[in-house]
């Protein structure tokens, strides 16, 4: 079982992502089981999912990271002893670390062969984010095993060369990808950078 977070802030595009790489993965003949913490501006219609192969869970009323940390890993646990899917996609709330729910992952007992970190980076909002919010926006995305540049589909070439650069000199360790979670343009870099 191999266990994917899409972290990344409010409204960069995680339910959207998450959804593309599950049908993907199922069309591929993976058991796929998405749990969503809290739906957000894109919604995880279950009954619609469920008939692409794709089973979903939604932890809501408090956040998986801490209020709900005890929630997460009985969730994980269920979802291994009922399903024994292939690949659990993870989507905690835009204000979550992933840090913290990947310590918690490793202290569920579900013992996944391999736990990956997007995180996911609304192209639009870079500069936005690191003028505001500059200390969360690094820890919510320097450890990730790829960081996903998305929405490059409505976003010019030299504005997102400039977002690149200013991407390089905050974190010169990232990874990144341009994506479109919305046109899918990307997506399949993004997984093979993923390594599973
Ligand atoms: N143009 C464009 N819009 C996108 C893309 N990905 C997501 N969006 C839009 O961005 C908005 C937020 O997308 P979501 O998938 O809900 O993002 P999220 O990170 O899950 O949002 P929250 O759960 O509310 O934090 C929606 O209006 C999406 O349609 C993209 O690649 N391109
Ligand atoms: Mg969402």
């Amino acid at each position: 079982m191999i266990i994917i977070q899409i972290a990344g802030f409010l409204g960069s595009g995680k339910t959207t992502l998450m959804i593309r790489i599950g049908k993907a993965m199922s069309e591929k003949g993976k058991k796929v089981v998405i749990i969503v913490n809290e739906v957000g501006e894109v919604g995880v219609d279950g009954d619609v999912l469920a008939q692409q192969g794709l089973r979903t869970l939604e932890i809501s009323e408090g956040c998986i990271c801490c209020s709900l940390s005890g929630t997460l890993q009985n969730t994980l646990r269920k979802v291994k002893q009922e399903y024994s899917p292939d690949i659990i996609l993870l989507e905690p709330t835009g204000l979550a670390l992933p840090n913290r729910i990947n310590s918690l992952i490793r202290t569920s007992m579900v013992e996944p062969e391999m736990t990956r970190t997007v995180a996911l980076v609304d192209a639009f909002r870079v500069d936005d984010l690191l003028a505001n919010t500059r200390q969360f926006f690094i820890r919510q995305v320097e450890h990730a095993d790829v960081l996903a540049l998305n929405k490059v589909d409505v976003i010019g070439e030299d504005r997102l060369l400039d977002i690149e650069r200013t991407l390089e000199e905050v974190l010169p360790d990232a990874k990144a990808v341009r994506i479109s979670a919305k046109t899918g343009e990307g997506v399949e870099a993004l997984v093979r950078l993923l390594n599973i």
